[in-house]
């Protein structure tokens, strides 16, 4: 399915949390060539002159008597050597027969009819990928019972599924996993109870929906050097406004990304290592603040394995947001046979395209009514 993204949300809209880090991909942009040299040093030097590269004259980011943070060329010549062109990741070796289309599964029979099982192809099914409210690790899921036959297509039920799909002779020929945004009723009684309320509020001057991009490990001036089409619409496009001398808070992801959802030091919260077995049910994130504003809120982020509150800790026993795709995350990515690049491709997408999907789709199914969306930053 093709989307557009608006180029500014609705005034009185709702909001869909999502924080999304995708750190593996940030890593593999960054993967080395180990070719050729000097053209690339001309390349560079050539980008320079055209890249967006604000404040270029100042010699200070920051410059106050206490702090003066220098604006460093990212194009210095004393770092050019070690720039390398960065690798574009092609998931192009499978075509998928299946798609989402609103709350359907479909499959795409122009895609089986240029596929080897134009001749004998016979029909897919699906599986429900659950993980009951009242299970506490973080790491469960399960698989329910496989629907029944479909050769058309499917009304879900589910938001989350694995489907299979087979020869007419039973055997199995594809493997995809799909995400379905489903309102749900309880999440749409509190939203416009709560909405209506936030709405009244006479200091309120707007209801804009919300989405937070993170993406991880990637300093700004590396920012500026690999992701400069990004760079540009960001602040082009969107008016970006940079938060020049803005720092991290320590290392790593989580000591940082815990001021930002929280709005306090990770001492402050307080949380140590010790609590490594407590989960983070209970905290008012910037997620439960939105929500109970009357907004719709999700989360999503990529390589469950190392995600921000599931690494080395408890996680969340329940969902945080009212849309919330780790469960699925975790099936999918323990499917190790089906992802080829690296683990960076599943069937045509990128993992970082499947969550973003995730994101856009409850952004356009929920557009007509009001809406917020967010996904990760800078480590
Ligand atoms: C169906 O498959 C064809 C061929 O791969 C593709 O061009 C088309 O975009 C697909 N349609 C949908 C709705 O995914
Ligand atoms: C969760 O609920 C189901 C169904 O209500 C029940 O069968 C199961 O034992 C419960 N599990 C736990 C860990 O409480
Ligand atoms: C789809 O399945 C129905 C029965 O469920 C069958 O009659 C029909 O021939 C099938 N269509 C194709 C294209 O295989
Ligand atoms: C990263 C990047 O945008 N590189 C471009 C720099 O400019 C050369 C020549 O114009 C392009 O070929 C590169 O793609």
């Amino acid at each position: 399915m093709r989307y557009k993204i608006p180029r500014h949300f609705g005034r009185y809209c709702r909001i869909i949390g999502v924080v999304l880090f995708v750190v593996c991909t940030v890593r593999v942009l960054f993967e080395y060539h180990s070719d050729g040299t000097s053209d690339r040093k001309e390349m560079y030097i050539s980008n320079h002159s055209n890249s967006p590269y604000q404040k270029s004259d100042v010699p200070y980011l920051v410059d106050t008597e206490t702090c003066k943070i220098p604006n460093i060329n990212p194009f210095d010549p004393s770092v050019l050597l070690y720039l390398r062109q960065g690798r574009k990741i092609s998931c192009n070796k499978h075509l998928p027969i299946t798609y989402e289309d609103g709350s359907r599964l479909c499959i795409n029979w122009t895609a089986v009819d240029q596929s080897p099982w134009r001749e004998t192809f016979g029909f897919c099914r699906y599986q429900a990928i659950y993980r009951p409210l009242n299970i506490t690790d973080h790491d469960f899921y399960k698989y329910l019972e496989p629907s029944k036959e479909f050769n058309v297509s499917i009304e879900m039920k589910d938001d989350f599924v694995r489907v299979f799909c087979y020869t007419n002779g039973g055997g199995k020929i594809y493997t995809n996993y799909h995400q379905f945004i489903l309102l749900k009723d309880d999440v749409e009684a509190r939203c416009s109870k709560s909405f209506q309320k936030h709405k009244n509020n006479k200091d309120l001057r707007e209801t804009l929906n919300v989405i937070m991009i993170g993406v991880d490990s990637i300093s700004r001036l590396n920012f500026m050097r690999y992701m400069q089409k990004t760079r540009s619409y960001l602040l082009n496009d969107l008016e970006a406004v940079e938060l020049t001398g803005y720092n991290k808070v320590a290392d790593n992801t989580f000591v940082n990304i815990v001021p930002m959802t929280l709005g306090k030091f990770l001492e402050e919260v307080p949380w140590n290592e010790k609590m490594n077995k407590t989960p983070f049910d209970n905290y008012n994130f910037i997620w439960k603040q939105f929500g109970s504003r009357g907004y719709r809120t999700l989360y999503a982020e990529d390589a469950p394995s190392i995600a921000i509150f599931d690494y080395l800790k408890a996680g969340f026993h329940k969902p945080p947001t009212d849309y919330f795709n780790r469960h699925f995350s975790v099936a999918m990515t323990a499917d190790r046979k089906s992802w080829y690049n690296s683990h960076h491709c599943l069937v045509n997408k990128m993992e970082t395209e499947i969550m973003l999907d995730y994101v856009i789709n409850l952004y356009l199914y929920t557009n007509t009514v009001h809406t917020w969306l967010s996904p990760s930053l800078p480590d």
